[in-house]
């Protein structure tokens, strides 16, 4: 039977005659509104909510759940968790004064836009959270989903980021706790599932022993949004609530259902049994769930289902779900889906899988578990070594050129990188410590696209935009200019590929294939650029923040490629230019060339990626860095690129 509208009583839903559960939803357009100010593209766009809405009316659910009408946070409310000149600062950002502000306020902020619509949008998705949790926690609602927008997680006490204004779920908690005696919430559940940190929530929480705080992330040793040490295990909560904020951190991405629920069983849900919650708020990111462009992990909307089930087990099942990330459509819908007919009782769900977690996530789990052993002695136990032999192997993957280096040399040399980010990174937390190292060394970078032309490859030192290109490069922090340049050939394919790319448009670019072959040759400019430099134009050339906290290729890595001639790199695995190739040594100095994964070049080859010969803004340079560094006429150049883009892999 079809509910909509504010109605109570009994829902008849089910066929056998059972009283479903009652599940309110909040879901209201104005949120839609806030938008990027000049209606550029942007991952956390109003269409976000909008399909969620509409997969649960295609479904039938939402029919079959209360649907409760949005309501604005009040100043009060807010102000239990943030200041009260952020509250101001987001109230007043649509008023007529301010329009002019906005993009410089924006601008001062990390990863945050701002439109005349902002300040309503964070105010509705603010209340409509505070508004649902009220209704479950009144046993008005079994449990509820507000589906709103702007997220809520990463915003601070005093300050907007991460595509967050107000922390909604941490107003919603507090309200519960600060507010409303009357409703018997004394101790709450926050579940924290996107695949970011929720930084916000557990500095407002921190010593708060009401609140236990439990957060899943990709860390990768701080490197991932947000960077810093925030979401490391380390950090259980201090004073009364010592204890009461457990982070997982995954040091990888790729995590998918099996590492979900492996922390589900063996850290939250032994430690939610302890706690006991009167209620659990659930910030429902959707951003680690498998196709989602910022997350790169793997989690099925049965994942999400399986986990949200095993939640129901607490509270009497009052659970308050409000949406967070989550930035691939398709994949968010569904999620979206799955969770309101657990919510709902829909279907019985078995909790099997074939899937084992990966090596990592049995490591980062025993880190967490001994962390925490003391406030939870649930956790004391050692796994057994039955359990945690049940793994795949880490996913880093090595490109071996030879055979006198095992793989398992690889991963021993691995796990000592890894540890030395560690402890470089306990040891020496300032910003940009890295770069001062690695600036000292000196590699050659060998471009074999349009690199080759010097002032293209300038914008990646100096930043700017040449001819054709689309787009502009920050460049490096350091901007001196190569202190050398070479020309070389070496066996390796040169091909052409892709349908698109963000500097030059339609068209393909060069890739080299990372594995020699001494029947190929392909022309190469050697740019001697210290390793600092070369960090910076990897992250570009792969779309990445030059202004990381680690560097992606520190001195062990660099080590590594010497080595073993190739390394994926895992901050750029998933990138065009995810593998970096050493070949060789020129006066003694490593020459490093960029170029796609051994993976990416079998899907080129079976034609799963298009081949496409390059851009004719991309050509045009490709041919003047080869005409301009003497390495050819204009007429051979062309028939070199020619050569490349019809010979097939
Ligand atoms: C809510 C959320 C992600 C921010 C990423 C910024 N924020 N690079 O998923
Ligand atoms: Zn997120």
């Amino acid at each position: 039977m079809a509910m909509a509208g504010e109605s109570s009583g009994i829902n008849y839903g089910d066929c056998d005659g059972k009283v479903e559960r009652k599940v309110g939803l909040i879901y209201d357009e104005t949120m839609c509104k806030h938008d990027t100010p000049d209606g550029e593209d942007h991952p956390e766009c109003p269409d976000r909510i909008r399909v969620i809405w509409e997969m649960l009316q295609l479904a039938g659910v939402s029919q079959r759940c209360v649907v409760l009408g949005s309501s604005k946070a009040e100043d009060k409310h807010l102000q239990l968790v943030h200041t009260k000149d952020h509250v101001n600062l987001v109230k007043t950002l649509s008023t007529k004064q301010k329009d002019y502000r906005r993009n410089k306020i924006a601008s001062q902020l990390n990863s945050i836009y701002l439109n005349g619509a902002s300040s309503e949008a964070a105010y509705l998705a603010a209340g409509s959270v505070v508004k649902v949790a009220e209704k479950v926690a009144q046993g008005e609602l079994d449990s509820g989903f507000a589906i709103v927008r702007p997220p809520g997680h990463h915003a601070e006490t005093d300050e907007a980021m991460g595509f967050c204004l107000f922390n909604n779920v941490a107003v919603a908690a507090s309200y519960l706790l600060n507010e409303r005696p009357d409703l018997g919430v004394n101790k709450i559940l926050i579940v924290d599932w996107d695949v970011h940190h929720g930084n916000g929530t557990q500095k407002m929480f921190w010593k708060d022993p009401r609140v236990l705080f439990f957060s899943v992330h990709r860390h990768e040793y701080g490197s991932f949004y947000p960077a810093g040490d925030d979401g490391d295990y380390d950090m259980v909560g201090e004073g009364l609530g010592e204890g009461f904020n457990i982070n997982v951190p995954w040091d990888q991405g790729r995590c998918g259902d099996a590492d979900y629920l492996a922390a589900w069983d063996h850290i939250l849900i032994p430690v939610a049994r302890e706690f006991n919650p009167d209620i659990i708020l659930l910030s429902a990111g959707f951003d680690a769930a498998i196709g989602d462009p910022l997350g790169g992990c793997r989690v099925t909307p049965y994942g999400y289902s399986v986990m949200l089930k095993k939640l129901m087990e607490f509270a009497h099942g009052k659970i308050v779900m409000a949406l967070e990330g989550g930035y691939n459509l398709d994949s968010i819908a569904k999620s979206s889906l799955a969770c309101v007919q657990v919510l709902l009782e829909d279907k019985e769900i078995q909790a099997s899988s074939e899937a084992y977690p990966f090596e990592s996530t049995w490591r980062v789990i025993q880190a967490v578990r001994k962390r925490l052993c003391a406030y939870w002695p649930s956790l004391a136990d050692e796994l057994s070594w039955k359990l945690i032999n049940q793994k795949v192997p880490t996913p880093i993957i090595l490109i071996s050129s030879s055979d006198s280096e095992t793989e398992d040399d690889a991963q021993g040399l691995l796990d000592q990188m890894s540890k030395l980010s560690i402890e470089n990174h306990q040891v020496d937390t300032a910003r940009t410590s890295w770069r001062a190292d690695l600036a000292k060394v000196d590699v050659w970078y060998a471009s074999f696209g349009s690199n080759m032309w010097k002032p293209r490859f300038l914008c990646y030192i100096q930043g700017g935009q040449v001819d054709g290109m689309k787009k502009a490069c920050v460049g490096s922090m350091d901007k001196s200019p190569p202190k050398e340049i070479v020309w070389k050939t070496f066996p390796h394919r040169l091909f052409f590929g892709r349908e698109s790319s963000a500097s030059w448009g339609v068209g393909g670019v060069g890739f080299a294939n990372p594995l020699a072959n001494h029947n190929d040759q392909i022309h190469m400019c050697l740019y001697r650029i210290t390793l600092e430099q070369f960090n910076d134009v990897l992250c570009q050339e792969n779309g990445l923040n030059v202004d990381t906290d680690l560097p992606v290729i520190d001195l062990a890595a660099l080590q590594l490629a010497e080595n073993k001639s190739a390394i994926i790199p895992e901050a750029v695995s998933n990138s065009w230019y995810g593998s970096v190739v050493c070949l060789g040594k020129e006066c003694d100095i490593p020459i490093l060339t960029m170029t796609c994964t051994l993976s990416v070049f079998e899907k080129f080859k079976s034609g799963e990626i298009p081949l496409r010969p390059p851009a004719k803004a991309y050509a045009n340079t490709f041919i003047r860095g080869l005409v301009e560094g003497g390495r050819f006429s204009a007429e051979e150049a062309e028939a070199y690129i020619d050569k490349a883009a019809s010979t097939p892999l």
